[in-house]
This record gives structure tokens, sequence and C-alpha cells, in this order.
């Protein structure tokens, strides 16, 4: 109960000393030890020293992940530690968030996006939605777990340019097959760009299920995402 009492003494790490490259390696550490604190620390004075958006987030924080991502794919991590990596992930991409979305831009397109059925994966899905957010386009992000039915109420009540899906599992990829055929069976599919995304996934299974295309990262589903809208967009003109 006493207050006073520092239990972190002795491993107080002040960040600010650290030179830049230091600082990112430590944010690699602090994400592998799940402590949001200070990786919004370490996101707040990158940003003071003048990083841009994107490469912090690529350099602190997705690298970050991809060490997470390998020692639990190695069985030295286990879903709670990487639960809480996860979650100091989104604290510092919160404070990227108004950076990343910041556009004077109007709205170039309107985007749907939610990860498939029986996938809790989100962080990847998020940050394609912010970052299409930034280059203007107006995102409806549905979330995690949606069975066929959420992604046909969103296009109905939201009328997109785009549908986007994510899946990071490979027993999950499968779903969005299931969702582009009962576009089809509904007869809806060609009102629609489909794009798909996630780890496991690649170009030859985007074609396979009939999506229009397969996007590696953020900032492919984007350029992706611009060129198809106005391609679309010129075809339903042209009709
Ligand atoms: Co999971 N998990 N996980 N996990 N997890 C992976 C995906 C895995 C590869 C780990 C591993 O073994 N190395 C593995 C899948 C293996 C496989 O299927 N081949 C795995 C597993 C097995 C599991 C569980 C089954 C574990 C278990 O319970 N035993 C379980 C499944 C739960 C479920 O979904 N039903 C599970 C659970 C979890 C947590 C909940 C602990 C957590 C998720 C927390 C969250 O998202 N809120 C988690 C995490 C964090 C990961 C890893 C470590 C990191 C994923 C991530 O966020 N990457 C992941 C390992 C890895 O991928 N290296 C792993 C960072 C993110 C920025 O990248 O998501 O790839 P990514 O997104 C990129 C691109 O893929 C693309 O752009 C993004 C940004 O550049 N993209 C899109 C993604 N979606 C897009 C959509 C688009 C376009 C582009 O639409 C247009």
């Amino acid at each position: 109960m006493n207050e006073e009492v520092d239990l972190d003494e002795g491993e107080d790490l002040d960040l600010r000393t650290l030179p830049d490259d230091e600082l990112v390696k430590q944010m690699h550490d602090d994400l592998y030890d799940g402590l949001k604190e200070e990786i919004e620390d370490g996101t707040h004075i990158l940003l003071e020293r003048g990083w841009g958006p994107k490469q912090l987030l690529d350099e602190a924080l997705v690298e970050g992940m991809r060490i997470v991502g390998i020692d639990f794919r190695d069985g030295i991590l286990f879903v709670p530690e990487v639960l809480l990596a996860a979650n100091a992930m989104k604290g510092g991409m919160e404070i990227l968030r108004p950076l990343l979305t910041e556009t004077g831009a109007e709205t170039i397109g309107t985007v749907v996006i939610g990860t498939v059925k029986g996938d809790i994966h989100d962080i990847g899905k998020n940050l394609v939605a912010m970052m299409l957010e930034g280059a203007g386009f107006e995102v409806f992000n549905i979330g995690i777990n949606n069975p066929v039915e959420n992604y046909l109420e969103a296009l109905e009540e939201h009328r997109p340019d785009i549908l986007g899906m994510s899946a990071l599992l490979t027993t999950t990829m499968p779903y969005m097959k299931v969702v582009i055929d009962t576009l089809v069976e509904k007869g809806i599919r060609d009102d629609y760009v489909v794009l798909v995304g996630g780890a496991p996934l690649n170009e030859q299974f985007a074609d396979a299920i009939g999506a229009d295309a397969y996007c590696r990262d953020a900032a492919v589903a984007v350029e992706t995402a611009k060129e198809l809208v106005a391609r679309h967009r010129a075809k339903a003109a042209a009709v």
C-alpha cells in the first residue's frame, strides 16, 4: 500500500536517453513483453524526433510484431503473451491513427472491411482501414469473426465501392470464397471491387476464389483500391 515504493527500481530505463536505433530495438523488446505504456512513450518520442508515422509503424511496431509472430509459431510465446503484445501494438497504432488518417482529400470511394468468420485477428485489418482512410476513402470497419450475413448487411447499408476481407488463418481463409460465392448467387458480385488480404494468402488464392485482387500489405491495399475503384467506375459509366 506504500505508494512511495518504486517497484521498478533498478529497471527504469529512460527511453529518451536512447538513440533512435536503440530505441527502436527497445520498442521491439517492449512489444514482445506487452508493455503498452512503454510502446506509447516510444511512439511519442520517435514522432517528436521527426519520424514519419509510416516509417515508425513499419520499423518499430510491425517489425516488433513480426518477431512476436516467430516465437509464437515456435511455441516460445503463447496466446496470453501475444494478446498483451497485440494490446501494446494497438496503443502505438492509436497514437499514429490521426496521422495516418490525416487527409484533406475528398472521399474517393467507400469501403466495407472485416475479418472473416472464425478469425479474430484484427491488427492488420485495422491498419488497412486506417491507411485507406488516410488516402481519402470512407471506411466502414465491421470488425472480426464476420459470417456472410454481416457482409451482406453492411453492403446493403453502405453500398460501398469496395468489399475488403481479411484472414490470418489457413483455416479461415477459405471462408472468403463462401462470401464471394454468395455475392455471385445473389447476382451482386460485379457491383463491388473485392479485395482480400492477410498473411497466409497470395495472388493465386485470390484468383482462385474470384476476388479482384490480393493485397500484400496496407500500402498495396491503398494503391490497389485507388486503381480498381477508378477502373470500376469507368466501366460502370461506359455501360
Ligand atoms: Co494468431 N496466428 N492465432 N493471434 N497471430 C498467427 C496468424 C500465426 C501465423 C502465428 C504463427 O503460428 N506464427 C498462426 C496462424 C497459422 C496458420 O494458420 N497458418 C496463428 C494462430 C495459429 C493463432 C491461434 C489458432 C492460436 C491458438 O489459439 N492456438 C489463435 C486463433 C484465434 C482465431 O482467430 N480464431 C490465434 C490468436 C491470436 C491472438 C488473439 C493471440 C492475436 C490476435 C490479436 C489481434 O489481432 N487483436 C494473434 C496474433 C497477434 C498473431 C500474430 C503473432 C501477429 C498478427 C499480426 O497482427 N500481424 C500472427 C503471426 C504473424 O502474422 N506473424 C499470428 C501484424 C499485422 C500488421 O500484419 O495481420 O499480416 P497482418 O496484416 C497485414 C497484411 O497481411 C495485410 O495488410 C496488413 C498490414 O500491412 N492485410 C490485408 C491483412 N488483412 C488485410 C485485408 C485487406 C488487405 C490487406 O483487405 C483489403
